[in-house]
């Protein structure tokens, strides 16, 4: 199947011209980017999308709803929901806070949609490359995980958390009324040390370091989620539902998820998973 949309009706091309690297406008947008990111790990492009490309996705958001895995869990910020006995009751480890959102998965979309058209567009890639000031930017391979909308229906919420992948590029597209609010707490982490103290400060209630997102159907949001904790807030019974699209992109070509964490994330996997399980295994294990 061959996409309906360019780019250019989908991107507004007028503020952001994506195709034109070398001009100004393009530069003015990745130098905010850059700083953006430097600043606190997250970069909003507002209204990169135009209000047309909104409403086409959103009614494509919409048609696939019934496919949407919803998994109600209890999990800690690392995507556990059991009790580790090595830690202590009070600690990150041990916290497990409602996740109650789902995900649309990548084999509910196909290559006529404008959502698709977006998440593969070079000209997109590039612009995150050049933002996150990285070698390259792949689309995840992964067929489920790849390309998905997060979907909070009214009374639902995603509790703090951090990704596993390095970053993550949100559009939004149905905001809710009232809640559903992204917030996080800039690089509360590093590699060299878990800072436990300054995350259970957050999951017990302190919202002194934390930030709330303007985040509006239109904009596009860049965020470095290893290190930042992050959540969306509730959105209350009375609110309309809110829907982000999520694009997941990664430095290596072909790269596909885990067999244990596609299961927990859409409650099943695709051959094309177990097969990279295998390969993955033979690779790594000298002995067979
Ligand atoms: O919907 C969002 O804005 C972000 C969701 C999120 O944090 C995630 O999918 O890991
Ligand atoms: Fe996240």
């Amino acid at each position: 199947m061959t996409n309906r949309y360019r780019i250019d009706e989908l991107v507004d091309f007028e503020v952001y011209p994506l195709d034109e690297p070398q001009s100004p406008k393009y530069k003015s947008a990745v130098i905010d980017a850059r700083a953006q990111l430097g600043n606190d790990g997250c970069a909003v492009m507002k209204n990169l999308l135009r209000p047309a490309a909104v409403k086409t996705i959103s009614e494509e958001i919409v048609q696939r709803k019934s496919s949407t895995h919803f998994s109600t869990s209890s999990m800690n910020p690392y995507f556990h929901s059991t009790k580790n006995p090595e830690f202590p009751d009070h600690h990150p480890v041990n916290t497990f806070i409602e996740r109650s959102s789902g995900f649309i998965p990548g084999d509910s979309w196909d290559s006529s949609l404008a959502i698709d058209a977006l998440f593969r567009s070079e000209h997109l890639t590039g612009f995150i490359r050049d933002a996150l000031e990285t070698n390259a930017v792949h689309c995840y391979a992964d067929p489920l995980a790849g390309l998905t909308a997060n979907i909070l229906e009214p009374g639902q919420q995603f509790a703090w958390h951090f990704d596993t992948n390095e970053f993550a590029v949100t559009a939004m597209i149905d905001e809710a009324d009232q809640g559903g609010l992204f917030q996080y707490v800039p690089m509360i982490r590093n590699p060299d040390d878990e800072c436990f103290d300054k995350i259970q400060k957050v999951l017990d209630g302190d919202m002194s370091e934390v930030k709330t997102l303007e985040l509006h159907a239109g904009d596009l949001q860049i965020f470095r989620g290893r290190h930042s904790l992050h959540r969306v807030t509730r959105v209350p019974r009375t609110s309309r539902p809110r829907h982000a699209a999520i694009f997941a992109y990664t430095a290596e070509p072909g790269v596909i998820g885990r067999v244990e964490r596609t299961r927990q994330l859409f409650g099943r996997v695709l051959p094309a998973h177990e097969e990279a399980e295998r390969l993955r295994v033979r690779s790594d294990q000298l002995i067979d």
